[in-house]
Formats: C-alpha cells, sequence, structure tokens
C-alpha cells in the first residue's frame, strides 16, 4: 500500500470494486459510490457547508462522498437527534441544506441524493487543508462544539492506523458503528475508501451482525468496548469472530475481564486504541506489537505525548505515575468552529492538546488512560456525553429547580447517566422521555434520582465527586 496524496479519496479511485460497500441488505461498488457521488457533486460545487442527517444508508456514504469530491463541508447530524440538538447543530454550522434525507420539519434547502445517478466529471482536487467535516462533540460544559477535521488531517490519521494495524486493501473492514463520529465515519468509513479496503457496515454492532459479517468474510473488525462486552456474552457469535485477523476497541476503556474473553473465544487478541473526535487516533497497540490488557499502547506514526502534573511539571515515565495527557500531530483538528476562547485553552503555549485525560505511561512508552480530569464527561457505551449539556434539558422541564448529572459505573455501558433531579410535578420516566426527545436518544439519563437537595460544599458549588462516587448498582 502507498498513499501519498491527502486526498481522503485517493485509493477509492482506483479500479473498479464490485463490492466496496455494503450497508445493510446494499451492496455498491466502487463505480457506484464516484458515479452518484459525481452527480451530487456537480450540484453542489459552490455549497461551503451541508449537513448529512447520518443513517446508515448508501444515501449517506454518496452524500459523504460527494461533498468530498466538491470540496464541501459536511456536518453529520445524529439521526435521533432532538429539536435542541439539532437546531444547535444547525445553526451553529451555517449548513446551507441538507443532502438527502431531512427531518420532516426543516426549513433548509433539501437535496436529494440519488443513488442511481451518474456523472464522470473529474473535479478539481480540493486544498489539503479545507474542511472536510465539522464533528458536533460535547464538553464539560454548554452545548457541543464543532470539531474542524481537514482533508490532510484525516488522511494522516488514516494513514497512521492503517501502518500501525497493517491495514490493506486485502481486508475487509466490518462495524455498525454510527456514522456521526470520528469511530464510525471517520476510521469505518473513510478509512475503508481511502485504504481501498472493502466495507460491511451492519447497520448496527450486534453480536449477530458482527458474526454474519465474519461469515461473509470480515478479516478487520471494531467496535466500542459495549459491543465486545455483549459479543462475549454470545459466545456462538463470539467465536464466529475467530476468522478474522483482527478486533480493534476503542472509544473507552475496555474492561480487562472483556479483552481476556475476546481472547478465550476467537483465539485473536484485540488491540486497543485511544482517540478524540479533535485527535482521531493518536495511541494504539500494534499489530506487530506487544497487546497488553488495561493499555492502549504506544503513539502512533507523527505523533508525541507527554504527561503534565498540575504545575505543568514533567511526569516520571514508570507506569504508575499519573499526569494530564498532551498531544501533538497531524491528526489533529483545526480548532472549534465560532470558539476561539475553547480553541485557545484546548492548547498549552507550546503547542500541545491537552487532552483532558489522566494517563500514565510505562519505561517502554507504553500507555495507560487512567481516567478523565473532569467528572462533567462521560462515557457511556462509547458515546461522549456532557453533563451540563443533559443539565441544561432537565432545568427546562416545569418544575424542576435543581439537577445535577454524573457518570456511575456499568457494566454493559461502562459509564450510565445518573440524573440526581430537586424539585416536583414529574416521575423519573417523564424526565428520562425528556432528555431522549430533546436531544439524541443516547444521552437521555439511564436513571433519575428525585432527591431533596444536593450536596454542595461552602462555595455553594455542587460536589459531583461525593454523587459520582454513589455505588448503588443500577436498578434494572
Ligand atoms: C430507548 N430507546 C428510545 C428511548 N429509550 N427511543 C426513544 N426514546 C427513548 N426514551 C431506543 C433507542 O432508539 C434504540 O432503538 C434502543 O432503545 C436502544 O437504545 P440505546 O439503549 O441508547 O442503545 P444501546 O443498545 O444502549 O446502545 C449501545 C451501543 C451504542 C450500540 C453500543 O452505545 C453505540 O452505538 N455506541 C457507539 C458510540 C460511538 O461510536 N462512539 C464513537 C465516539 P433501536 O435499537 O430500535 O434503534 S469516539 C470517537 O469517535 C473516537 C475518536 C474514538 O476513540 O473512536
Ligand atoms: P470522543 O471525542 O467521543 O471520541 O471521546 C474521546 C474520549 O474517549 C477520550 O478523551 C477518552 O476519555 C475516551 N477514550 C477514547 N478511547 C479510549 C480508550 N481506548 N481507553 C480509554 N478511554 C478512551
Amino acid at each position: 500500500m502507498l498513499l501519498t496524496s491527502l486526498d481522503p479519496l485517493a485509493v477509492a479511485r482506483g479500479d473498479d470494486m464490485p463490492d466496496a460497500v455494503r450497508i445493510g441488505d446494499t451492496t455498491l461498488s466502487r463505480t457506484d459510490i464516484l458515479g452518484a457521488a459525481g452527480a451530487l457533486a456537480k450540484r453542489i460545487g459552490g455549497a461551503r457547508r451541508v449537513a448529512v442527517l447520518a443513517t446508515p444508508t448508501p444515501a449517506t456514504i454518496i452524500a459523504i462522498v460527494g461533498s468530498l469530491l466538491a470540496g464541501v463541508t459536511v456536518v453529520p447530524v445524529p439521526p435521533d437527534s432532538g429539536p435542541a440538538e439539532r437546531e444547535h447543530i444547525l445553526s451553529d454550522s451555517g449548513a446551507q441544506a441538507w443532502l438527502g434525507q431531512a427531518p420532516d420539519d426543516t426549513t433548509l434547502p433539501v437535496v436529494p441524493v440519488r443513488v442511481h445517478a451518474r456523472d464522470w466529471h473529474t473535479h478539481p482536487e480540493p486544498n489539503p487543508s479545507s474542511i472536510a467535516f465539522v464533528l458536533y462533540t460535547s464538553g464539560t460544559t454548554g452545548a457541543p462544539k464543532g470539531v474542524l477535521l481537514s482533508r490532510r488531517a484525516i488522511a494522516a490519521g488514516v494513514d497512521a492506523m492503517a501502518e500501525a494495524w497493517d491495514w490493506t486493501s486485502k481486508d475487509v473492514l466490518a462495524h455498525g458503528l454510527p456514522l456521526f463520529h470520528v469511530h464510525g465515519l471517520i476510521l469505518g468509513v473513510m478509512g475503508a475508501l481511502r485504504v481501498g479496503s472493502r466495507l460491511i457496515h451492519t447497520v448496527k454492532p450486534t453480536p449477530k451482525a458482527y458474526a454474519d459479517a465474519a461469515r461473509a468474510g470480515g478479516t478487520l473488525f471494531f467496535g466500542v468496548p459495549t459491543v465486545w462486552s455483549r459479543i462475549v456474552e454470545d459466545e456462538e457469535s463470539a467465536r464466529a469472530l475467530g476468522t478474522a485477523r483482527l478486533l480493534v476497541s476503542g472509544s473507552a476503556a475496555l474492561p480487562v475481564p472483556v479483552f481476556e474473553r475476546m481472547r478465550e473465544l476467537t483465539g485473536l487478541t484485540p488491540i486497543e486504541r485511544y482517540g478524540m473526535s479533535e485527535t482521531m487516533l493518536t495511541i494504539s497497540t500494534r499489530v506487530d506489537g506487544e497487546r497488553r490488557p488495561g493499555w492502549v499502547g504506544l503513539p502512533v506514526r507523527g505523533v508525541e505525548t507527554r504527561l503534565r502534573d498540575e504545575r505543568g511539571g514533567d511526569v516520571p515515565h514508570d507506569g504508575e505515575s499519573i499526569g494530564g495527557l498532551q498531544v501533538r500531530g497531524p491528526m489533529l483538528f483545526d480548532g472549534y468552529l465560532n470558539r476561539p476562547d475553547a480553541t485557545e485553552e484546548a492548547w498549552t503555549d507550546d503547542g500541545w492538546f491537552k487532552t483532558g485525560d489522566v494517563a500514565a505511561i510505562d519505561e517502554g512508552g507504553f500507555h495507560r488512560i487512567v481516567g478523565r480530569e473532569s467528572t462533567d464527561l462521560i462515557k457511556s457505551g462509547g458515546f461522549r456525553i456532557g453533563a451540563g449539556e443533559i443539565e441544561t434539558v432537565l432545568l427546562g422541564y416545569p418544575g424542576v429547580k435543581e439537577a445535577a448529572v454524573v457518570g456511575l459505573p456499568d457494566t454493559d455501558l461502562g459509564q450510565r447517566i445518573v440524573a440526581f433531579v430537586v424539585g416536583d410535578g414529574f416521575d423519573e420516566a417523564t424526565l428520562i422521555e425528556h432528555v431522549a426527545s430533546q436531544l439524541s436518544v443516547h444521552k437521555r439519563p439511564r436513571e433519575v434520582r428525585i432527591v431533596e437537595s444536593l450536596p454542595r460544599n461552602a462555595m455553594g458549588k455542587v460536589q459531583k465527586k461525593l454523587l459520582a462516587a454513589d455505588s448503588t448498582p443500577p436498578a434494572s
């Protein structure tokens, strides 16, 4: 494999491949994708930013490729996002139209995506520094921020992963992850298109769908830890994955027992890798290196990392001492859209990105992610969810006087969202439904505890560490 261009679609433009992408029941050849995307590109050329409702469908793949051909920035929108989240994404991004499917109540123009249309006009290669995607991701406070990902960063991120995992056009990538985050979209779709490997998208990441994808020839599988823990609970499906080459876990910590069980049932030792929407993937175990349970490995090609203590000092690389993880490399984002303050805050004065994660590094350079610096960023099912965004929606419900949201340990989801609420005139189910209807469904609390008061310190600040220390098991 030789990827020299900074075009994220470079390899997809090669010889035809009859089954380049299978998504659900539909199979698209490279010709199908590039022909339909070319026809779309012709119609949207000149636009700046477009929104794509990121359903796992052929139309989404074509909308994305068409926009990349035309040099138009794509804003993927979670398909189940409620009005509050969707309106924020659309107004903040300034998306000018929807490509393909659009919500019924939209006021934006809708450009249809015609899967059977064809156009072979060649489009000049857009500037590598142009922004390919704005991906919305939660912060500790406020509404989600738009992460600007350039074509150059995507090419660098995919190439570094391909090198670490020896991912080539001979692979068949299989996964069923959502198409509005780095994991499912950038690695999981752009990665396959750039590396030139076939892609099977299973629509949902269920154990049975992954087993079917293995039987259909999948060699490289992506999943978040919740997906892998559900797979090892279904032994028959897990064993079917034994024909694969690599099983890759990321987006949250893979519990060691799940790692071990994957190895027992499939005969394959999982690859763990670490990244963020802002950084793509920066650290990974390698196909030709050690794969140690609980550790995410070494910086990938082009990446440097360092640990800083609270005063900005160096932290020894002894595998035990922990510090704030900082990274730099060619796959990093270009900043947050419309948020120069947050962008500046994210970098150190000497040019390192502050991940907000706490980590340890051992003598050999292996990294272990210990957790987040703030309790206000929750990882549930591999989704990053800001407590503040949910609290704002809860406080908008009549009768809610105070709300504090935390992530509590959960064997299935890693963390489950729990809301502590003060007020009256509502019940638990009503508040869960209220959040699910305003934001994306995965941001709903799994549990609401109606309490008399919230623990506060002398300054009146809610002491979330006390709430998060709660070890009551889920009420299922
Ligand atoms: C439940 N449902 C509801 C409600 N409650 N619908 C409407 N209103 C409600 N109140 C429905 C849902 O629509 C869904 O239906 C079903 O219940 C289950 O939903 P949910 O419980 O949310 O899903 P889950 O089964 O718990 O999902 C687990 C999951 C998911 C599949 C693992 O969390 C997932 O896809 N995670 C991937 C996250 C990810 O890709 N993260 C990458 C970001 P139905 O099933 O019928 O639709 S990280 C990243 O990009 C970086 C760089 C990295 O490191 O990779
Ligand atoms: P997101 O931007 O949604 O990708 O979330 C990024 C965050 O996910 C990181 O800052 C980490 O807290 C967490 N994360 C990603 N990969 C891993 C991993 N392999 N182990 C532990 N945490 C991870």
